[in-house]
This record gives C-alpha cells, structure tokens and sequence, in this order.
C-alpha cells in the first residue's frame, strides 16, 4: 500500500495551534499545487479515481471523512479527524472520500499542477495500469 499516516508537530500556546507545512522537510515531496474542499454532505462520496504519478497530503483540518484506499490487490480504511495529521497518498493508489461530516474541510497539497490526463477514472482501467 502506498499511503501513510504522517503526524505533524503541532506548535500550541494559549493563542490556539500552528502547523507548518514544507517541502521536503515534513511534506516528502515539492508542493505545487495546494486545493482544498470545503461544504461538504454525508451522503456525497468523491474522489474514485488514480493518479498515475500525481503524489498528495490529504488533511481535515475540519470535520472528519473516511478514504478507502486501494493498491489493486487489497483495500483499507482511514478516517482522517485530526488537524495534525496528514495522509500521505503516493502514486497508482485508487481513492474514495466518503462518510463526510457536514461542512468537513479537507487541504490537499500535491506534487504537481492539476492535469486531467493524469488521472484514471474507471476501475478496470486501473486494475489494467497497474499490470
Ligand atoms: C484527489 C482527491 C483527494 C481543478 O480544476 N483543479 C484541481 O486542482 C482539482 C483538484 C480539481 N479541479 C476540477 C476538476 C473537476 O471539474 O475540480 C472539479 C472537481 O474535481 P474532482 O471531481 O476530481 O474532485 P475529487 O474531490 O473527487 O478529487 C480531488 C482531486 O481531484 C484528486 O486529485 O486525489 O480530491
């Protein structure tokens, strides 16, 4: 499986918490691009779909969803509710986001500039790319 759990350091005081995010130092890749997803609903599922170099740090900063993860031949759970924990998501992984809470916000930082091209949407595709 090409994804892992990275705890970031939180720096906290009475003013509330901080994390900083850098490339290549807490973030093992140069950050490109960074998105975020925001007004989400329970019963609304996303993502579906591979990249096929594309690497990412999915993190909820609010709120809380499950990603399924998928390398093809097995297929694990993770739910992502800490502001201080990021999901590293490497390359040829399939990914479904589902079980938002409402009004979750997820910040993705990625490796590369958005490109349609790079991304697998069918199953059947995948399961054949990764042969
Ligand atoms: C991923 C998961 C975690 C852009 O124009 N630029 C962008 O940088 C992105 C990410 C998306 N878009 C457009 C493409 C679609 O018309 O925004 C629309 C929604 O994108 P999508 O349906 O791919 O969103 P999700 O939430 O299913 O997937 C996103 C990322 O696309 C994907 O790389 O890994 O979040």
């Amino acid at each position: 499986m090409n994804y892992k759990l990275i705890p970031m350091q939180v720096f906290g005081d009475k003013r509330g918490k901080l994390v900083s995010l850098e490339s290549r130092r807490n973030v093992p890749f140069q950050i490109k691009r960074v998105y975020y997803i925001f007004d989400t609903l329970p019963e609304e599922e996303r993502g579906k779909h591979a990249h096929k170099n594309l690497e990412q740090i999915v993190i909820a900063i609010d709120g809380s969803c499950q990603l399924v993860l998928d390398d093809g031949a097995s297929r694990e759970e993770v739910w992502l509710n800490r502001p201080d924990v990021g999901l590293y998501i490497g390359k040829n992984m399939w990914r479904e986001m589902r079980h938002f809470s409402y009004g979750c916000k997820l910040v993705i930082l990625a490796s590369d500039y958005y490109d349609e091209k790079e991304y697998i949407r069918d199953y059947g595709e995948f399961l054949r790319c990764l042969k």
